[in-house]
């Protein structure tokens, strides 16, 4: 019993430290105790051993409310060390409980605990946690729902039932097996086995028939699915049967609502999506499929799920199965995008930078290393794969950047370089094939000013793999002002840009060969990482790190760390 309430009286402790030190009055505390360890499951007709939050796959929810303060104690009594991170949560000022290996924190080692603060201020919706550490992610998520303030309500009529809708990447073999392989070798990691909808792969697959997912509906009722993608290197696709689905929310903010019969999903995404049971009582199938524009290797499995209907009726001995965008159908994936439109209400005001202050232009691409071996790795030759962001290649520090940041007295120039604003150099990016696939690499930044209005455009690039990726914001929510095909131009496409209703999200689909923008205003100091959501391109240096410096008074400068943060060596 002693160590529990030693524990227990130690997060109150630090609870009731930070209300005193940092005003936060409002909104309801919330406390979990996690224990991360391996768990067996059999699926797919084998069993397999991975790492889990108290046992479960997906983990265990997070329930707030808009405005409450949620800290999590998690227990690492797994065999690596681990990080944990809350996607989507912009947590004001507070960087040091963001959770990215190596950015915000070292990971918390096997045996170790560690207490973060998770602090939701304007979101609502659906959000989610997930492990920042290697690949183990995989089996290390789960939904954060963050319900309406007291007093406040959605703004539909309040759904007559409320599901997470969990998308998952299923391994047999051990993914931190499937990790080093690659990095090994130097090649594209084994692919996935199975797509899981709430841990279930479905009936298309192995041994998965009996344990498939089933919605239970009554009919005439309406469900509020919050879906979340934590698939690990895959965009997806997703219908349900005869059911027309609204989307009402995405990355924890509402949108204007629209209907749709499929649901175009990268992996860091999540939508909140309105479902009416009014067809005839029956079974209907929600299906989950891969979007692919690339000749990479990928998981092209599908998996299944069920509605099924309350009441007495026999059983169909045919199920209907949605229709669905072909495999490679890019202009449904991207007609799905630009549907997205904030309420921008009177209730749900939008402020989208209109006098940027920092202007980047970002190419994202996939590259090669020459092999460190003569001989080691079996890409063209002897090359390993490799990605970058204005052909720079992100080397992971060893010890936790932020820690740096703040230990030189936020001098950013002693601890990394800056990533430059533009491509060193100019190509006619989305159709030159001849530019060198050799990219450079290092611990390069970002540094903004507090308060700069920011616009950043994400060019895709011919070099490499070509493929869409969903780019990843830490620490913000940001606009998604325009999005289309071939070489951005700086002349006319901001003309066409969106500045009166944009979606406020925090991952965006960069086409293949295309272009993103986003605008955001830089003032939650700290140092956040920006990467692409597959898990792979992280893992090859699709990234870097935001640091946006403190602004002039405590209130706009980052919080002094936490008295314990796990050590670095
Ligand atoms: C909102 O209401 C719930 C239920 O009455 C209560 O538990 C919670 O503390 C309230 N939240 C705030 C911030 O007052
Ligand atoms: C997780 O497991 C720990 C240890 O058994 C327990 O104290 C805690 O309540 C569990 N948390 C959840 C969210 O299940
Ligand atoms: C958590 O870690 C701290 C620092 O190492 C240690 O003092 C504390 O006993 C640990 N708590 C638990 C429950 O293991
Ligand atoms: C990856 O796939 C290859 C070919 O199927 C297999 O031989 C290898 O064992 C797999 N690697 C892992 C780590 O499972
Ligand atoms: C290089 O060689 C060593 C020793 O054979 C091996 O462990 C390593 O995985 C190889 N590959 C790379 C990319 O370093
Ligand atoms: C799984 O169920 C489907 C129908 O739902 C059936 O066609 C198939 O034969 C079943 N497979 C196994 C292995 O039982
Ligand atoms: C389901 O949709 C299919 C294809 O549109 C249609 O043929 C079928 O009649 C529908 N079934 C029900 C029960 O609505
Ligand atoms: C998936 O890819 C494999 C290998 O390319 C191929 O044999 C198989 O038919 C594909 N399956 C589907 C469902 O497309
Ligand atoms: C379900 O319907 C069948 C056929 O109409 C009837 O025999 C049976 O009693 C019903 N069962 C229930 C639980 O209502
Ligand atoms: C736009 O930003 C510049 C540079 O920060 C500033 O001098 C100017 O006053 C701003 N203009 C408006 C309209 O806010
Ligand atoms: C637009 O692009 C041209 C050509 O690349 C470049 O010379 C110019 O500086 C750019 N203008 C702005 C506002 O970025
Ligand atoms: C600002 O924060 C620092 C460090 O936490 C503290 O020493 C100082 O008193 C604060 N200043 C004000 C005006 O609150
Ligand atoms: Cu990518």
């Amino acid at each position: 019993m002693k160590p529990k309430m030693g524990l227990i009286s130690g997060v109150l402790g630090f609870i009731f430290l930070s209300a005193l030190l940092f005003g936060k009055a409002h909104g309801a505390v919330h406390s979990y105790y996690w224990v991360v360890k391996e768990t067996k499951f059999t699926k797919l007709c084998t069993t397999s051993t991975v790492l889990t939050v108290n046992d479960s796959f997906p983990g265990p929810e997070i329930h707030a409310q808009k405005g409450d303060t949620v800290f999590v104690t998690v227990q690492n009594d797994g065999p690596y060390g681990i990080t944990i991170h809350w996607h989507g949560v912009r947590m004001p000022r507070n960087p040091w409980s963001d959770g990215p290996e190596y950015i915000t924190q070292c990971p918390i080692k096997s045996g170790g605990n560690f207490t973060q603060e998770i602090d939701l201020s304007t979101e609502e919706g659906t959000l989610w946690w997930h492990a920042h550490s290697d690949w183990s992610r995989a089996t290390v998520h789960g939904a954060i729902k963050v319900s309406p303030a007291n007093g406040t309500s959605y703004p539909f009529d309040e759904p007559d039932g409320d599901q997470t809708i969990v998308f998952s990447s299923w391994y047999k073999a051990n993914v931190m097996d499937v990790l080093d392989e690659s990095i090994s070798t130097g090649d594209d990691p084994n692919v996935s086995d199975a797509y899981t909808i709430n841990g279930e792969p479905g009936d298309l697959y192995d041994c998965s028939n009996e344990t498939m997912y089933s919605l239970l509906v009554e009919k005439g009722k309406t469900y509020l699915l919050r879906i979340l993608n934590s698939i690990l290197n895959e965009e997806m696709f997703f219908a349900i049967a005869n059911h027309s689905m609204t989307v009402v929310g995405s990355d924890g903010a509402y949108v204007k609502p629209f209907s749709s019969d499929y649901l175009f999903i990268t992996p860091g995404q999540t939508m909140d999506v309105l479902v009416t049971a009014n067809n005839s009582a029956s079974y209907y199938y929600m299906v989950l499929t891969p979007f692919l524009d690339t000749d990479s290797s990928y998981d092209n499995t599908t998996s299944r799920a069920l509605i099924k209907y309350s009441g007495n009726y026999t059983t169909p001995t045919s199920i209907p199965t949605p229709t669905f965008p072909n495999i490679s159908d890019s202009i449904s994936a991207q007609l799905f995008v630009v549907r997205l439109k904030s309420l921008a209400d009177s209730a749900h005001p939008i402020s989208v930078p209109k006098n940027i202050t920092r202007q980047i232009f970002m190419t994202v691409s996939v590259n090669l290393f020459a092999c460190p071996n003569s001989t080691g790795c079996t890409v063209d030759g002897n090359n390993k794969l490799a990605a970058s962001l204005n052909n720079n290649s992100f080397v992971s520090p060893s010890t936790a950047l932020l820690q740096e940041y703040y230990d030189n007295n936020y001098n950013v120039s002693l601890i990394a370089d800056e990533l430059p604003n533009k491509p060193p150099t100019p190509f006619n990016y989305s159709t030159v094939a001849n530019m060198s696939t050799y990219t450079k690499e290092g611990t390069q930044v970002i540094t903004f000013e507090y308060g700069d209005e920011v616009e950043i455009v994400f060019q895709g690039t011919k070099i490499g793999a070509t493929q869409n990726h969903p780019m990843h914001l830490h620490g913000y929510s940001f606009y998604l002002v325009g999005t289309g095909s071939g070489d951005f131009d700086n002349g006319t496409d901001p003309s066409r840009f969106n500045l009166d209703d944009p979606p406020e999200v925090n991952t965006i689909a960069v086409p293949r060969l295309g272009w993103s923008a986003i605008r955001f205003k830089a003032h939650n100091p700290g140092v956040w990482f920006m990467h692409c959501h597959f898990e792979r391109h992280t893992t090859w240096g699709m990234a870097t790190a935001v640091i946006v410096k403190n602004g002039d008074t405590n209130e706009t400068s980052m919080r002094p760390p936490p008295s314990y943060m796990p050590p670095c060596s």
